[in-house]
């Protein structure tokens, strides 16, 4: 997988042309034995879960995963922005299995191990913001989101939340309120907890004029509500399942300020932004911001679950003691993991990749802008997306149906975004050149393959 290989389609809009390199595709998708597994999983699991590609996977090869009928695909998923350093990442493995030899949970409640210490001082060393810090750990980021909540709360004794449009902070009671999308998120669960309020965004995409109107409102908002009734402010600083929304520069800054004015907690959730998906370890360093707690998980734990709230020691101490836990927080081999992330992207080449990902994606999808149906291509490092619309509005059809092609190409792409209409590229940071060039070949064809 090192040669540089001809991969440009034979026909741009036929995917199923494009050279087979990387990709080995043995049988059609899914293959036979995949397909006999899914209808075992029709027995025996709820439908309630929607899957991307009902593909069953046996193992990964970096930015590759190989499935059960031995077909190759290219993962621009990483899982949802997990497997940044790959899905089978010897390191992590081999700190994980050492970890599993010598003892598998205690619960770091009852007694204590040092790696749960040595990834919160990473926490906080490397996180945005030049104050004291304290972590938390615990498993999902649902759960670091909820936690934030509660320290906010605790430390400010104000109840109420500002969230925003198009985010999306988890499937829990609480953070399913905070999440903006109706189907299929909240339909049907609630009445959901109240304190939720949402305000505005300024999407660089739609906002040429800047934040100015977007932070006005925001301000508005929180007058008509109370100032001094808001806990915290909760945002992505790039949105995700959103629509991969960059905001208008000065937006996160302008929350900033805001937040600071009326002594309210800035929460920036990081979970699918952070760890070196945009290309620094941040997203907020890119505006120059830092929360008062931000929230990691997702490619924290390289696969393992974990997740973090990291803030200013004031805050994350301003809770009782025993007011925060959880039976498997911080797991020791989620943190062993965890620890050999921080190794590997110690060492600056994936965060570097993640630059020449973007060059790539802007390279091949840009040019497709100018099609009837493309609206925009944007993004940051490896946290890029494209989106469809045209005349008569979002075109999630058109994204779907893209997408898919490029599924049954082998090709892993989620879609994303309010209306759906978007289709997202999060692969893992080490992909190859040639097999990142070859997914986007294929995405390409099969973008113009449903525009045709
Ligand atoms: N905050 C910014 O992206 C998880 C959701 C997949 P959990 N995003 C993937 C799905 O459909 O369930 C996410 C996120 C941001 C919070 C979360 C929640 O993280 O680990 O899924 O709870």
């Amino acid at each position: 997988m090192t040669a540089t290989r001809e991969v440009a389609p034979a026909r741009a809009d036929d995917p199923a042309s494009v050279a087979a390199t990387a990709r080995r595709l043995l049988t059609e998708l899914p293959g036979p034995r995949s397909r006999d597994l899914e209808a075992e999983r029709r027995r025996q699991v709820t439908d309630a879960f929607g899957i991307t590609m009902p593909v069953f996977i046996d193992h990964a090869l970096n930015a590759l995963l190989v499935d059960v009928d031995g077909n190759h695909l290219i993962d621009f998923a990483s899982g949802i922005a997990v497997t940044s350093v790959g899905a089978a990442n010897p390191r992590v493995a081999r700190r994980a299995a050492a970890q599993l030899e010598r003892f598998t949970h205690t619960c770091f409640m009852v007694t204590e191990y040092a790696s749960f210490v040595d990834v919160c001082r990473w926490l906080n060393e490397h996180t945005p913001g030049d104050f004291e810090k304290r972590t938390a750990l615990f498993t999902t980021g649902a759960e670091a989101v909820e936690n934030a909540v509660k320290i906010a709360r605790a430390a400010t004794r104000r109840p109420n939340i500002l969230v925003f449009d198009d985010a999306y902070h988890g499937r829990t009671q609480l953070t399913m309120a905070m999440t903006a999308k109706e189907n299929p998120y909240r339909l049907n669960f609630g009445p959901l907890p109240g304190s939720v309020f949402r305000g505005p965004t300024a999407p660089a995409h739609a906002t040429p004029d800047g934040p100015g109107e977007a932070l006005t409102q925001v301000e508005a908002l929180l007058a008509e509500h109370g100032q001094e009734t808001f806990a915290a402010m909760v945002i992505e600083p790039i949105q995700g399942e959103g629509g991969f929304i960059v905001h208008a520069p000065g937006f996160l800054t302008g929350l900033r300020e805001i937040a600071t004015r009326h002594g309210i907690v800035l929460v920036i959730d990081e979970i699918q932004t952070g760890m070196g998906r945009t290309g620094k370890l941040f997203a907020s360093e890119h505006e120059g911001i830092a929360g008062d707690i931000t929230l990691t998980a997702k490619a924290l734990g390289a696969g393992l679950p974990l997740s973090a709230a990291t803030g200013r020691a004031e805050l994350m101490n301003a809770v009782h003691t025993g007011g925060l836990g959880g039976t498997y927080a911080g797991n020791p081999v989620a943190c062993e993991a965890a620890l050999a992330v921080f190794e590997i992207l110690g060492e600056g080449t994936l965060l570097e990749n993640a630059g020449r990902i973007e060059a790539a994606v802007r390279r091949r999808l840009e040019p497709l802008v100018a099609l009837e149906g493309v609206a925009d291509v944007r993004g940051r490092g490896a946290m890029m997306a494209i989106e469809f619309r045209d005349g008569s509005g979002p075109r999630g059809d058109l994204a779907a149906a893209a997408a898919k092609a490029a599924n049954a190409h082998g090709v892993i792409t989620l879609t994303c975004g309010t209306n759906g209409n978007v289709i997202r590229l999060l692969p893992p940071l080490g992909i190859e050149a040639d097999v990142l060039d070859e997914g986007l070949a294929v995405l390409e064809a099969s973008i113009r393959s449903v525009l045709s």
